[in-house]
């Protein structure tokens, strides 16, 4: 049976060997074969540009040229710790970077593909933040630093955002329900895809008194997750890293 798949929130770093190794399985039993794979962002745990010299960046990149060598086509959307991952490692590792919102049609039936993270309308401090870090003569300015002060920065942020998470709500930083129909209905889908919340879910509602779907991926913490999507149904699996 076809089957595409679609991962999201794998958070690799060269702290956690064992996310590694999981996904690189991932890379090499699960999917060869498939009709194609999407990452659809937080890849990396954080991406500082294609330019640092972090021998993981190899690694991964090795493998996925690898997977797409063997035929399967890999897609990448940006996620909000490596929305500056670029062309030159998305060639290294044979894939084709997609906008922030895309669609898709998969054996017949429109799907909806995002990272997650513009959906979460209630955070006003993070969509403040992703604008700011969105404007592009900051990220070249960014990108022309040194990679250690790079490093020195991201750390900063991550450790701000940390702190900053403590104090929100768990329903603030969730999606806004409105923000996802009003998506949805702008590009006519009855299906949405998207990952960052790190819920893992399928919640169904009516959308135009149409039945539709959001399917949310789920980090990789302490298993791996997908979707797979094939003609018939589309499957929200967790499984053993
Ligand atoms: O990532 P996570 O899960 O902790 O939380 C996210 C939101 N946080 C972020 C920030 C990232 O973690 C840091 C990414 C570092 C990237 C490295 C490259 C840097 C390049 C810079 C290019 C110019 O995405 C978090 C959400 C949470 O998801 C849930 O959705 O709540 O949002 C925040 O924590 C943001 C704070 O609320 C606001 C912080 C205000 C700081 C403003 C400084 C902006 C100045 C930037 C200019 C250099
Ligand atoms: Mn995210």
């Amino acid at each position: 049976m076809p089957a595409t798949l679609f991962i999201a929130d794998i958070h690799l770093s060269q702290d956690e060997p064992a996310i590694t190794a999981g996904f690189l399985s991932f890379l090499t039993r699960e999917a060869p074969g498939a009709d194609a794979l999407y990452i659809l962002g937080d890849l990396f745990e954080v991406w500082i540009g294609d330019d640092d010299p972090n021998s993981l960046h190899q690694q991964v990149a090795d493998a996925l040229r690898q997977l797409n060598e063997s035929g399967v086509p890999c897609y990448f959307i940006h996620g909000n710790r490596d929305f500056l991952l670029g062309q030159r490692f998305a060639r290294k590792a044979g894939m084709q970077l997609l906008p922030a919102e895309q669609i898709i049609t998969l054996y017949n039936q429109r799907i909806l593909i995002m990272h997650g993270d513009t959906l979460c309308t209630d955070d006003a401090g993070y969509q403040r933040f992703r604008r700011q870090v969105h404007r592009r003569w900051l990220q070249r300015l960014f990108l022309a630093l040194p990679i250690a002060i790079r490093q020195h920065i991201a750390n900063r942020m991550r450790k701000n955002s940390r702190q900053a998470n403590q104090q929100k709500s768990l329903s603030i930083m969730d999606v806004n329900q409105q923000a996802v129909e009003q998506v949805m209905a702008h590009y006519q889908v009855q299906r949405l895809i998207h990952g960052h919340t790190h819920r893992p879910a399928v919640h169904r509602f009516n959308l135009n008194h149409v039945p539709a779907e959001r399917i949310v991926l789920g980090a990789w913490h302490h298993e791996g997750s997908m979707i797979k999507v094939t003609p018939d149904k589309a499957q929200l699996i967790a499984f053993p890293l």
